[in-house]
């Protein structure tokens, strides 16, 4: 759980518009309408995506907590209006409505048919909605904000796609480029892929499953470079660093696991074999690998933080699968529209986006500070790292 940022969205994916709240950033922070716009923009890009990512350009409008440019400490709330909410008028009228055209048919891997059963609906579409992907837009938007007051202490986060169904890039993390350059290539790749001679590949599978009319999955590495020591800690089981992570980034629609550093390969091989060494150079302790990703008895330990997170294929299918009607019982096919057949590359920037919202509660709680001025200084002033 967060300790320091608090926030919230509400919206529905085809209502008015998304709504976001945050609570925690200090005063003093730049920020801008554009710094959020850039990182909506990588959301919305890569190969597979729906028709509704070129309907929507997303904005988030800082609607308060932001003054002449620097934040004031105080809440800050954000709109993202829906553009496709133009076309759902009557299907999401908020006021009662002739509308009557129920869905029935729950897809399999949904949120379909436990959440009729939870809420005892009898329309799917008042499920669909809020468990759409299309939430994730604001807290990328909230996930941004966070990222800015990171920028400001140097501290780095990057992405990119390892797998898409079965095609795997492994190829190791570039040596010689910052994490700004790695974002970069990657954002070059419709498939966020930094390997060229595997991009093509990759794309290649998800045009054979759309043909299919089917979805694919992957696999994602993220990794924040900068930390000091000591962010999360091993004196209470919620406090631990990886379980933070774990609950943020296991949050994000479509993801089923996640690993960090050497991950489940560790569990092959001798403890000599993984644990990274500790030598002493120039008044630092340095490893000699980085096998734990970053994070040594639920505490980082000031080497990068790496990890890679697994996403299921999307339950949308265009050639869907067997289902019942909720109403009639009989068996029928799952309900289909619209659908991404691969958002594996947006769903690196949504996992980036929200890992800065986890780093930035552990940084707060560990420095504190009520102004960006005031957490530096206990930053500077605070031990090696
Ligand atoms: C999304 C918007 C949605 C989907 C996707 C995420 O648009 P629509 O439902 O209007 O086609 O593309 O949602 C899902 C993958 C899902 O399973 O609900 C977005 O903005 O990211």
């Amino acid at each position: 759980m967060l300790e320091k940022i608090k926030y919230l969205t509400a919206g529905e994916s085809h209502g008015l518009g998304l709504l976001g709240i945050l609570d925690g950033i200090p005063s003093g922070l730049p920020l801008d309408e554009d710094y959020i716009k850039t990182q909506l923009k990588r959301r919305q890009m890569g190969f597979g995506r729906s028709s509704r990512m070129k309907i929507e350009s997303d904005f988030a409008q800082l609607y308060c907590g932001v003054r002449h440019g620097y934040t004031l400490g105080a809440p800050i709330g954000l709109i993202i209006e829906n553009k496709d909410s133009k076309n759902w008028k009557d299907a999401m009228s908020v006021a009662k409505s002739t509308y009557n055209r129920k869905i029935t048919l729950p897809r399999p891997g949904h949120a379909d048919l436990a959440g009729i059963m939870k809420f005892g609906f009898d329309d799917i579409r008042n499920v669909i909605e809020r468990s759409s992907a299309r939430e994730t837009a604001m807290r990328v938007a909230i996930g941004a904000i966070c990222r800015k007051l990171l920028d400001e202490l140097q501290i780095d986060i990057c992405s990119r796609v390892v797998q898409i169904f079965d095609v795997i890039d492994k190829s190791a993390m570039p040596n010689g480029l910052t994490y700004t350059e790695i974002n970069e290539l990657a954002d070059q790749s419709d498939v966020r892929c930094i390997n060229k001679n595997i991009e093509k590949e990759m794309i290649d599978a998800i045009k054979d499953a759309k043909k299919m009319g089917d979805s694919v999955g992957g696999v994602i590495e993220v990794h924040c470079h900068g930390l000091p020591y000591g962010l999360g800690s091993y004196t209470q089981w919620n406090k631990k660093m990886q379980s933070k992570i774990s609950e943020t980034i296991l949050s994000i629609n479509a993801f089923k696991g996640i690993e960090f550093g050497a991950g489940f390969s560790a569990s092959r091989k001798y403890g000599s074999q993984i644990h990274d060494e500790i030598n002493y150079n120039n008044n630092k302790f340095t490893r000699k690998s980085n096998n734990a990703g970053g994070i040594e008895g639920g505490m980082t330990n000031a080497q990068p933080l790496s990890m890679k997170i697994s996403m299921k294929p999307i339950p949308t299918l265009i050639k869907p699968l067997d289902s019942v009607d909720i109403k009639t019982k009989k068996s029928m096919k799952a309900h289909k529209e619209r659908t991404d057949s691969c958002a594996v590359p947006a769903a690196s920037i949504i996992a980036e986006n929200l890992l800065c919202t986890v780093i930035a509660d552990s940084i707060l709680s560990k420095f504190g500070g009520d102004s960006l001025e005031q957490l530096k200084s206990h930053m500077d002033s605070s031990a090696e790292f």
